[in-house]
């Protein structure tokens, strides 16, 4: 049950035929493929560098992907595999100290510009906010981060491209919690049914769909076997003209084989009006 008090004073039937209005994007795996080569890397970097002799494989870090948010997983692994020297380290303290170097080595790694915005991103990013649909963001990731990866990928439109932006902590529950959307759409003063969530992780999905918000899921290789039963629609990425995207599950994709507005308002309004004929089905996490 979602706490919003502006999306609970709608009536059912109302919020089922809401029109799309803002779309709220993920962040790591959805506007860019930061993980393996950002986030891991910076990780193993910080490691090494601190004296610790852990390392994050591709696969592992895919099984540490489930526990959201860096400091998360960072203290997730530890109290596994490493109690004494984390206790002999300093605890909490000295897994904030190490998550903040990775988090100053992940931040030039992007400034070396190694880490590009999925194909689609920038081009769909354009259309909404030429057509006036407002823009936001929610993710488990910090805000120095996020704002790293912005500055680096829009340049000095990093600071207005986005309208809302809830990023970390700003709640204490993260995904696959629904806390983050549930500031995002307060801020918005939108019900979630006006608006339309692209995630990339089954974490991202179930908070997105725990919020009610109709969701599309642009799957990367650290999702590629998520079960996302239940989106509008998923698919390998974006797509760009001439270079299609895959519809794997969910409402088809038009023949361009790319995420446009007019896509994206075709899947919205079918979503909603299913939701009508079926209150269970989009709505039921609402
Ligand atoms: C993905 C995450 C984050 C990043 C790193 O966030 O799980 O934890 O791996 O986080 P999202 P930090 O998909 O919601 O954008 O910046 O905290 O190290
Ligand atoms: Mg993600």
């Amino acid at each position: 049950m979602t706490t919003d008090p502006i999306a609970s004073a709608l009536p059912l039937a109302a919020a089922a035929g809401a029109a799309l209005q803002a779309v709220i994007f993920d962040v790591d795996g959805t506007l860019a493929d930061t993980e393996r080569d950002g986030h891991r890397r910076a990780f193993n970097q910080a490691f090494a560098q601190c004296g610790v002799d852990w390392h994050w494989s591709v696969s592992a870090y895919g099984e540490l992907l489930a526990v959201t948010g860096g400091k998360e997983r960072l203290r997730h692994f530890a109290t596994r595999h490493a109690t004494e020297l984390l206790r002999r380290r300093g605890g909490d303290a000295w897994l904030a100290d190490l998550h903040q170097r990775k988090n100053e080595i992940y931040r030039q790694l992007l400034g070396a510009g190694t880490i590009g915005l999925r194909p689609g991103v920038a081009r769909l990013l354009g259309d909404l906010r030429g057509a006036g649909v407002r823009l936001a963001i929610a993710t488990t990731t910090t805000r120095s981060n996020l704002d790293s990866l912005l500055l680096s990928s829009f340049g000095d439109d990093s600071r207005t491209l986005f309208e809302v932006i809830g990023a970390g902590d700003v709640v204490t529950d993260k995904k696959p919690a629904p806390a983050i959307y549930h500031w995002v759409l307060q801020r918005l003063r939108l019900p979630p049914v006006a608006c339309l969530a692209v995630e990339d992780s089954r974490p991202g999905f179930l908070a997105a769909h725990a919020a009610g918000v109709p969701t599309l899921i642009t799957i990367n290789a650290y999702s590629a076997d998520t079960d996302c039963s239940g989106a509008l629609s998923v698919v390998s990425d974006l797509g760009e003209p001439g270079v299609p995207a895959r519809c794997l599950g969910g409402q088809p994709l038009n023949d361009d084989g790319y995420v446009d507005l007019a896509q994206l308002r075709r899947w919205h309004r079918t979503a909603a009006s299913e939701a009508q004929r079926s209150p269970t089905s989009v709505l039921a996490a609402h």
